[in-house]
């Protein structure tokens, strides 16, 4: 989907229940928050979500941030839309899990990775309003956004890297490689830039950025035109945004705020090299 230029955009990276670093991030790029609900009425800005925003986090946690984003995301797209969100591969996993996919087949090791990694899905089965508000989420997920200002700048907008061949295409295996790359978990002590090499490889030195989350990383990390915001916020890092205003790209954080407990992770560092 093609974003308007007209307007401001904050691109947030991968989230995972960390409800009161997003609120703090979104005060310290101009938003006011009332109760809970975003006043952008002062600004021409524009919220993104990269994708993941639910799991990982404490119980309570995901059910704040599942309201949080359900509430504002209604209450900012009322005239035109100014609060848009990619789908992450968590959210498509919680959604097979709570939508009983048939073709999810449910083994062992499938339940025992439901509790470990896709916590919210139980949580989901547990409070049915929680649940409809997810759903309702999850019908207005994006798989990809451009923000295309001129012929020298454009920004590509997925939750996951992946190659340039299934960037912005609308088939089911360009959607599927947009929200999910190459499995860490299934590839231990693989290095991310051996696992994922096309993204170094057609990195170029142009302004035609792609940016992505989905990688936990310590810090923002960019070569030429690619770009991951995932700072590992859930695993007690930060947790980052981009702004795009007209043709300029800046970037900023806000640490984790320890109201809740960090999950532990091992860095696989991208464009280490
Ligand atoms: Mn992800």
């Amino acid at each position: 989907m093609l974003l308007p230029i007209d307007n401001e955009y904050i691109v947030i990276g991968d989230v995972h229940g960390c409800i009161d670093e997003l609120k703090a991030l979104l005060i310290q790029n101009g938003f006011k928050i009332n109760e809970g609900i975003i006043d952008a009425s002062l600004n021409n800005k524009a919220i993104i979500l990269l994708g993941d925003f639910i799991d990982k986090a404490t119980p309570q946690k995901l059910k704040d941030t599942i309201e949080f984003i359900y509430q504002n995301y209604y209450h900012l797209n009322q005239k035109e839309q100014r609060f848009y969100i990619l789908r992450g591969n968590h959210e498509e996993m919680v959604y097979r899990y709570i939508s009983k996919d048939p073709t999810l087949e449910i083994t062992p090791k499938r339940l025992e990775e439901k509790k470990r990694y896709y916590n919210t899905a139980s949580l989901l089965e547990k409070d049915s309003d929680l649940r409809d508000k997810f759903l309702d989420l999850y019908q207005n997920l994006s798989i990809w956004l451009k923000y295309d200002y001129s012929s020298d700048f454009s920004v590509t907008l997925t939750h996951a890297p992946c190659q340039e061949r299934y960037l912005a295409k609308d088939d089911t295996i360009s959607h599927a490689k947009m929200v999910k790359s190459e499995s860490r978990s299934k590839n231990r002590g693989v290095k991310l830039d051996d696992l994922i090499p096309y993204i170094h490889q057609e990195a170029k030195d142009n302004q035609h950025y792609h940016i992505f989350g989905h990688l936990s990383q310590p810090d923002i990390r960019k070569y030429k035109n690619k770009i991951c915001i995932d700072t590992s916020a859930i695993y007690g890092n930060s947790l980052s945004c981009a702004i795009i205003q007209k043709d300029k790209l800046s970037f900023n954080s806000v640490p984790f705020l320890n109201k809740q407990k960090s999950v532990t992770q091992k860095y696989n560092i991208l464009f280490d090299f």
